[in-house]
């Protein structure tokens, strides 16, 4: 008697153990072993899926022992459009999996999109997630949805209530802007509270909703808040910080050492508010409202949108997720094959001064680290220029802190800098710019000629009896191909530098730049294309092109390894006789 055996043939031949579920490098693998001419904008330790659109970070959450990230994706092209939730998981916020869809526009309250939402934990470690659909009127709505099986600590499927929609745009609701629930929380009365963007008479406002169960959700006649100097607030988030500044805060937590944040999505940015919540009245009474002269709080002052936090309650942090959209138009995006990045995730607390939150890449992110480069005390004279070698300076994490010793040389001429731009400073005082005390900094992604190099540095002024320190993401001379967007980012920083070392960490992974400023005060991301500083052909430089010396007090530079990007793999079963 023949003896059928089966086999089990995987796609591809790397394969990772992962709760008992093969997964395989599939797609990236095939993206991958394209020459790097084909794609150098690829990113080597970012979260990307293997091809396609991607925009809004989704529901993060910490379950079980395993992360979640959901996000805005189109199956089916690089553009926007036919939007899921896709669905990845991680041990350690590093190495992803890629796993089949949460949630599929099938359904009349979201067939013509599965759009942004969040994930709670409900009482029992029970996630559910509130998300918006497009439904078949194109009316924004508010769904719900649950695990099959909560025994899964994947959570691979998910199943949408038969009450959806559990909010629609009734009375009077604008159902084109009427999107993005927040995280709910949970008030002292018990009821579940949650925001939802909106907008009226053009302004953007944040909705509040209370429900007891999660199905029935009745509206506040109140606002959380609104503002009247801006638009619509896409994808709002609203969470308690620690006035400590140590350790991240549950959402529902009604800890009274907490100061809240209130973020809104607007004019490409994500901007944030700082204020005190009272959970017995909902009353939200603001230090500073959105766009108030003198205040300008951002989380990143570059590309940077959508955000999205979540509480890590294995350590005990709050961790911001965001989209990092391209700075190239579709039809690069087509030619490419995907479009869009998530940031490195970064750790968020309130400062010491209680005024500004700080940022920092998660820790984790520091396994990737492979060799280094160490300098300590270097002089950079004015005008000079030192090549920092050793290191794949296309995939790369650098830190470096400044000391100042001619700091009374700083230039006077910048007045409040609460009447000045610092976007518009950055681009009449770009990185060629000769002042005194800076531009200095790096430059990133530069070609051995120099042609093509993306600077960030620093420039110090003299206000009145202060110093005010500028920073700069200068992309004017980072792509020699004509397309890319080159704006110059900037940011002020609220830091002496009579007292304080100036310092600054990039995350540089082939086509992004993530550099904090400050020790996390000022973040800004950018996106650039070069053609000749690719892969082995990127250079880093330090810089001074300040009039008067500076002295770098320590610059550590490590190539960055690969993360482990992996799709869950279609296993085949072949019959064999
Ligand atoms: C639920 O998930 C658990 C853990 O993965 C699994 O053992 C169980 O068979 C699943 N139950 C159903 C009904 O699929
Ligand atoms: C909006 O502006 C009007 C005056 O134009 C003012 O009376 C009102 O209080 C403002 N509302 C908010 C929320 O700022
Ligand atoms: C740099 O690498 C060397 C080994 O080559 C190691 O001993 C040292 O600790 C590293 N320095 C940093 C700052 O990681
Ligand atoms: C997009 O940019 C490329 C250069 O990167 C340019 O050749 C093309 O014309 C642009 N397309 C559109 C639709 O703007
Ligand atoms: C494959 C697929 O379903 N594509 C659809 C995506 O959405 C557009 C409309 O936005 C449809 O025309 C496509 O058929």
């Amino acid at each position: 008697m023949k003896i059928k055996s089966v086999i089990w043939v995987v796609d591809f031949c790397i394969l990772l153990l992962f709760n008992g579920i093969q997964f395989s490098h599939g797609d990236d693998r095939k993206l991958q072993s394209a020459s790097s001419e084909q794609q150098p904008y690829r990113t080597a330790y970012h979260f990307q899926p293997p091809k396609n659109w991607m925009n809004d970070p989704n529901g993060p959450m910490y379950y079980k022992g395993i992360y979640h990230l959901f996000y805005q994706y189109n199956p089916y092209a690089a553009v926007w459009g036919n939007i899921s939730w896709a669905h990845s998981i991680s041990y350690d916020l590093v190495n992803w999996i890629h796993l089949d869809h949460a949630l599929n526009p099938e359904d009349p309250s979201d067939i013509n999109g599965c759009w942004s939402g969040s994930t709670t934990l409900l009482p029992g470690e029970k996630p559910v997630i509130l998300y918006t659909g497009s439904d078949t009127k194109n009316q924004q709505v508010q769904n719900l949805a649950v695990p099959k099986n909560l025994s899964d600590p994947l959570l691979m499927e998910w199943v949408k209530s038969s009450h959806n929609p559990v909010m629609a745009p009734i009375d009077g609701l604008d159902p084109d802007n009427f999107r993005d629930p927040t995280t709910a929380w949970q008030g002292p009365d018990g009821l579940w509270r949650v925001l939802i963007g909106n907008q009226m008479n053009g302004h953007g406002r944040a909705l509040l909703y209370r429900s007891k169960d999660f199905v029935t959700w009745s509206r506040s006649m109140v606002p959380l808040h609104s503002s009247n100097k801006t638009g619509m607030w896409e994808c709002p988030d609203f969470y308690p910080v620690a006035i400590d500044g140590k350790y991240g805060v549950e959402t529902s937590s009604m800890d009274e050492v907490t100061k809240h944040v209130l973020k809104a999505s607007f004019n490409n940015h994500d901007y944030y508010i700082l204020g005190n919540y009272t959970p017995t009245t909902d009353e939200f009474s603001v230090d500073t409202d959105f766009m108030d002269s003198g205040s300008d709080l951002r989380y990143d002052y570059g590309q940077f949108y959508a955000s999205k936090s979540f509480f890590d309650s294995s350590k005990k942090r709050r961790i911001l997720w965001s989209w990092i959209q391209e700075s190239e138009n579709a039809t690069d995006d087509i030619k490419k094959g995907w479009s869009g990045l998530q940031s490195i995730p970064r750790t968020i607390l309130l400062s010491e001064s209680g005024k500004q939150l700080i940022q920092w890449p998660v820790e984790e992110i520091e396994q990737l680290r492979a060799e280094n480069v160490s300098l300590q005390s270097k002089e950079l004279k004015g005008g000079s220029l030192l090549e920092v070698s050793g290191i794949t300076a296309s995939q790369a994490d650098i830190e470096v802190s400044f000391d100042l010793s001619n700091i009374n040389e700083a230039e006077p001429e910048l007045m409040d800098p609460s009447w000045i731009d610092p976007q518009i400073l950055c681009s009449q005082k770009p990185a060629s710019f000769r002042g005194n005390v800076g531009p200095f900094g790096i430059l990133v992604l530069a070609s051995k000629d120099l042609t093509e190099r993306t600077a960030i540095f620093f420039h110090i002024f003299r206000s009145h009896d202060k110093y005010v320190v500028l920073m700069c993401s200068d992309k004017s001379r980072s792509s020699l191909r004509e397309g890319p967007n080159k704006v110059s980012y900037g940011a002020f920083i609220d830091i002496d530098p009579q007292i304080e070392k100036i310092s600054l960490r990039s995350l540089i992974d082939h086509s992004i730049v993530e550099s904090f400023g400050g020790e996390g005060k000022a973040c800004i991301t950018a996106r650039v294309y070069p053609m000749l500083a690719i892969d082995k052909q990127a250079y880093l430089y330090a810089f001074n092109n300040g009039k008067f010396d500076v002295t770098i007090a320590s610059l550590n530079a490590w190539s960055m390894k690969k993360a482990h990007i992996a799709s869950a793999s279609r296993r085949r079963k072949l019959h064999l006789n």
